[in-house]
């Protein structure tokens, strides 16, 4: 079963991996290494070329920064297929940069170290694949160290985002009250993702306007975190942000005691844990929606909208079995309708559920995957069941796209596979689905 589709799933990886040693998400589209993009491709290649599985991990963090920071995009190469490329984005301002690599000064979801321990659980060779993950650790708990370092303003163990590109769902309706606090003035530039994708699949000029302001913000105070807490009108406290961070704290303890020794690290992983885990519940949980949500630190209120990141909590050690029940709940009456595929990125049922735009509301293939594996953490096989099958069946009905539209009855001029084809999490994260022991 599914072999044709493997074989393709394995063609658009080789196909997608550079000889600098990393795999871009999408041909023109997407054309340097982006860090979560990059765990998941890992993931994938684990299931049948190590040896490009852990050189992706490698290239990656050899990008690392002298604080610790790992960048959301690595501009290994050049090229003129994206916008903002190295010379908007400037990381030389930063003297916390890596001079050999050009990069963001913006991050992405830490998936790195839940990455590590599902390669090893993939591998076949776990003492091999035990001995890279001790060479590359560390530098993933110096990544955590940065962001409690740095990031946690408040000191409640929930680390901020400063800009939308860090959350991962990049024009989700969560931003647009935020959007709304700010004018930003109307840039000239020229987009370069809208001659790849139809522009009613991507964000709108004036959204980008508010992206590069927000850049421009960080880029006037030479990315100095600090300064940007205190100057950006985007501070955003990301309930799968922060998941993903408990979920990478918990492969860490685990790696470090398969590896032995390393009680030090440990404990600081646990004391993190501690409090990551505790303040996750009590600031983020929206009783009333039965639903985690995303915090607003400028206007110091919760942003009260459910989305697929609501979710994620479910993949990490952060819920007791009662509050795991209330989520499945809403997640079943909010996105479960038989009419639909699981899981929309958006509250199908809110006036800013857009099923084509982006991060508005498709499906998205590595947030099925990680609602998948906390729905069976959670014990709720049937609905997991359900939400890996929805995940084959739409691979299988459109091919390896960016992004789906949840409804299983798409109008005449819509398609139902959107953004870029041929995309790398897409195929990766099949190959883990379908290999799944
Ligand atoms: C999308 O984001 C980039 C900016 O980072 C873009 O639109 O140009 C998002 O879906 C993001 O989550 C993803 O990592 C990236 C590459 O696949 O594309």
């Amino acid at each position: 079963m599914y072999n044709d589709l493997i074989q393709k799933a394995k063609t658009v990886l080789d196909t997608n991996f550079q000889p600098g040693g990393f795999t871009i998400p999408s041909k023109g589209l997407y054309p340097f290494q982006w860090k979560w993009d990059a765990g998941f491709i890992a993931i994938g290649f684990a299931h049948y070329d190590v040896v490009k599985a852990k050189k992706e991990i490698e290239t990656l963090l050899n990008a690392q920064w002298k604080n610790g920071f790992i960048p959301h995009i690595v501009f290994h190469t050049e090229s003129d297929t994206y916008f903002p490329g190295p010379d908007f984005h400037q990381s030389h301002l930063s003297k916390e940069s890596n001079p050999d690599y050009p990069s963001t000064g913006m991050v992405q979801p830490p998936v790195l170290g839940f990455v590590l321990e599902h390669m090893l659980n993939v591998v076949e060779d776990k003492k091999a694949m035990l001995q890279f993950i001790s060479t590359q650790i560390d530098k993933v708990f110096w990544n955590h160290e940065y962001f409690y370092k740095e990031r946690d303003v408040t000191n409640e163990g929930l680390v901020y985002i400063y800009h939308n590109w860090e959350s991962g769902t990049d024009n989700s309706p969560i931003w647009d009250d935020i959007w709304a606090t700010m004018n930003p003035p109307q840039y000239t530039f020229k987009r370069k993702d809208t001659s790849h994708v139809d522009a009613s699949q991507r964000p709108s000029n004036r959204e980008y306007d508010h992206y590069l302001y927000l850049i421009d913000i960080a880029k006037k105070y030479n990315y100095k975190d600090a300064k940007i807490a205190e100057h950006s009108p985007f501070l955003v406290l990301d309930p799968l942000f922060n998941a993903m961070l408990i979920k990478s704290n918990e492969s860490l303890i685990n790696l470090y005691k398969k590896l032995g020794g390393h009680a030090d690290k440990i404990k600081q992983l646990e004391t993190w844990q501690k409090q990551s885990v505790a303040s996750f519940n009590s600031k983020l949980f929206n009783e009333e929606l039965g639903a985690f949500v995303h915090y607003d630190l400028k206007a110091d209120q919760q942003i009260p909208f459910v989305c697929s990141s609501s979710f994620a909590a479910l993949y990490a050690p952060i819920v007791d079995a009662d509050r795991a029940e209330i989520l499945v709940n809403t997640l079943q009456h909010k996105f479960g309708d038989e009419s639909l595929y699981l899981c929309a990125s958006f509250d199908p049922s809110s006036e800013r559920y857009d099923p084509k735009r982006y991060w508005r509301g498709p499906v998205w293939i590595n947030m099925n995957w990680i609602l998948y594996l906390g729905l069976k953490r959670a014990g709720k096989t049937a609905l997991a069941a359900r939400i890996k099958a929805d995940t084959l069946t739409l691979l299988e009905r459109y091919g390896f796209y960016e992004y789906f539209d949840a409804r299983k009855k798409v109008p005449d001029d819509a398609f139902g596979g959107y953004g870029g084809d041929n995309f790398s999490w897409s195929a990766a994260l099949f190959l883990d689905f379908v290999n799944e022991k």
